[in-house]
């Protein structure tokens, strides 16, 4: 192979949204657009390397459909700028934390025994949760030297060099790289060397340095315990295969479409009420969340969880209960104690969540003196917080524990949301509560854990409503008439029809406390007060990973101290709430939607 020089010309529209570029696969299989879109991304991690060519970059996919394709073109690009190491993953296939995993660990001489990754940045080729195939979703998306998404400077920086590109390098006549190669084999093209890694190594490492896999494995033997995970065919279904089967000694019977596949068997691989159907079904719940009433808790799986495409996301249930995941985060914050990687550090130091996440976290950081950060929508906000050491010499906030209300839940272990890291956390959790249960005895469940928690803290009732595929002209009346009435408006003159009262209005904006970046209109917060004087909120966003049209995310929250009151399910408390939001904002009048496309 030869460095050869295409000319080419700007192609629109490719600004990065909430993490990476995400695209009708179609558009991605156009002419010059992976190329484009790749020589931008190396040109600009060039620019903020000190003009410094890098060294050695990740190349892998969550395996969905034009996985293989994208990454024989990335190579060559990559080989053609002069990037010396290319390391792919045998089959192409990780998850994104085990991308991160690598990058933070990796070295050049392959034991990663050092813990400095030499692997300046990976490129990982996911549309997340999104469906993948034909007709569907492709993404491309950057991580960084510490393994975190790359943040708004990179992202709006790639982009505007979108606008002016005029030629990029490949190679000619390039060897096509064999995916499924041993580990360890070597391809020279150009003058790099493109090496077939070992996609678990660096991962496993890394969740052993969690976890107390011994623990774990005897836990798993226990009388009563059954565990089934839903890997919905996307790159989380090996990992958990490796893991859970192989290394924690679980029956294959645990998992269940844990085979990637490039369509993800046609299904929707966003693990929540509606599209982990399945799941949700065989854990005893309906898709509201609530429990079956017909089936027997005590023949269904201890522990549900499910991961979405690219395996950063995570459903937890137990039997015929589903945790919110912002419930989740909470709980996990509070019992860090069964954590190994947290109680072996001395507890957390430092815990953040989305904004529209509920406040459940809040709730349990300030009871335990921890730090507790409210950020933007998106993962790559919280790589400041966890890496404010290494990045800023600043106050360390690890160990720390961050997630987001839309299934995403992670440390510091890693840069990304960790969704087997999450089934893990949970294990540990039941393994400790556990502890002095005689084997044959009845099991300390999830809802046991969960219910006594609210009792203690209260419960956060939460539920979000998407409306997708809205017209975008639309979506942005919805948000510009809050942001006019509500927020720029007088909200004490504004009536609503039942006794839960408009307190106020904002629009939500972020500085980040390490490095003091600004990020404006992340979101409209309508506050309200309840007639028990207790708080509640609805948010509205628009996403920032769809690939067309618009979709509208509205979160309700409703704090409730009274533990007579936890036992109701969310969607019936929060009806009121829901009702009196969809009116104030007029969402049927501008959008003619008089329900949403998915509740969870
Ligand atoms: C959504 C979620 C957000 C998450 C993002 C990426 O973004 O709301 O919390 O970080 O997806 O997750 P948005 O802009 O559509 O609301 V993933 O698993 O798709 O990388
Ligand atoms: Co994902």
């Amino acid at each position: 192979g030869e460095v050869i020089v295409v000319s080419t010309t700007p192609i629109p529209e490719m600004r990065p949204g909430t993490s990476g570029l995400r695209k009708k696969v179609e558009v991605w299989q156009g002419e010059h657009y992976v190329e484009n879109f790749i020589q931008c991304l190396i040109d600009t991690a060039v620019e903020k390397n000190g003009g410094k060519m890098l060294d050695t970059i990740i190349v892998a996919g969550d395996g969905r459909y034009h996985n293989s394709e994208a990454i024989q073109t990335i190579t060559q690009l990559l080989a053609a700028n002069g990037v010396n190491n290319i390391w792919i993953p045998r089959n192409g296939i990780m998850s994104t934390p085990a991308v991160s995993a690598v990058i933070r660990r990796r070295t050049a001489s392959g034991d990663g025994s050092d813990g400095q990754g030499v692997a300046q940045g990976g490129i990982v080729l996911t549309a997340s949760h999104n469906p993948g195939g034909p007709g569907e979703d492709f993404g491309i998306k950057y991580n960084e030297g510490l393994g975190q998404p790359a943040g708004e400077d990179f992202t709006e920086a790639l982009y505007e060099k979108t606008l002016s590109i005029s030629s990029y390098k490949t190679v000619s006549n390039s060897p096509v790289v064999d995916l499924s190669a041993p580990i360890g084999t070597v391809y020279k093209i150009g003058s790099s060397s493109v090496t077939i890694i070992d996609p678990f190594q660096n991962y496993l490492d890394t969740l052993k340095e969690c976890f107390d896999f011994n623990q774990l494995k005897e836990f798993g033997k226990k009388e009563g315990f059954k565990m089934l995970f839903d890997g919905m065919h996307g790159a989380g279904g090996i990992f958990a295969k490796r893991v859970l089967i192989d290394e924690l000694g679980l029956p294959e019977s645990s998992l269940m479409r844990c085979n990637p596949l490039p369509d993800f068997g046609k299904c929707h691989p966003d693990p929540n009420l509606t599209y982990a159907s399945e799941l949700v079904e065989k854990m005893g719940l309906l898709p509201d969340g609530s429990a079956t009433t017909s089936v027997d808790v005590a023949s269904l799986p201890t522990l549900g969880a499910a991961n979405d495409g690219d395996g950063d996301r995570n459903l937890v249930a137990g039997a015929g209960f589903f945790v919110t995941p912002s419930d989740s985060m909470a709980l996990i914050c509070d019992n860090w104690a069964s954590i190994p990687q947290f109680a072996s550090r001395g507890g957390l130091k430092g815990v953040a969540r989305s904004m529209p996440s509920s406040a459940a976290l809040d709730v349990v950081a300030s009871a335990r003196n921890i730090p507790c950060f409210i950020t933007p929508t998106g993962w790559k906000f919280f790589g400041n917080l966890m890496s404010s050491k290494e990045m800023f010499d600043g106050k360390d906030y690890t160990p720390f524990l961050c997630g987001e209300e839309s299934f995403g839940t992670g440390s510091d272990h890693v840069r990304e949301k960790d969704g087997l890291w999450a089934v893990l956390a949970w294990m540990s959790i039941l393994a400790k509560a556990n502890e002095s249960v005689e084997n044959g005895a009845t099991l300390v469940g999830v809802k046991e854990i969960v219910e006594k928690h609210w009792a203690t803290y209260g419960r956060h009732f939460y539920c979000r409503y998407d409306y997708e595929g809205v017209d975008s002209n639309d979506a942005n009346k919805v948000m510009e008439f809050i942001r006019e009435n509500y927020v720029n408006g007088d909200t004490a003159s504004i009536k609503t029809e039942s006794d839960i009262k408009l307190a106020d209005a904002i629009e939500f904006s972020y500085t980040d406390p390490v490095d003091g970046s600004k990020t404006s209109k992340q979101g409209l917060i309508l506050n309200f007060s309840l007639p028990s004087g207790d708080p509640a909120r609805v948010v509205f966003r628009l996403s920032g990973t769809g690939s067309s049209g618009a979709t509208i995310r509205m979160y309700l929250e409703q704090y409730e101290k009274d533990a007579s009151k936890h036992g109701m399910s969310a969607p019936v408390a929060l009806k009121e709430l829901a009702e009196e939001a969809l009116r104030l904002v007029k969402m049927e009048e501008t959008t003619g939607r008089d329900s949403p496309t998915v509740i969870t």
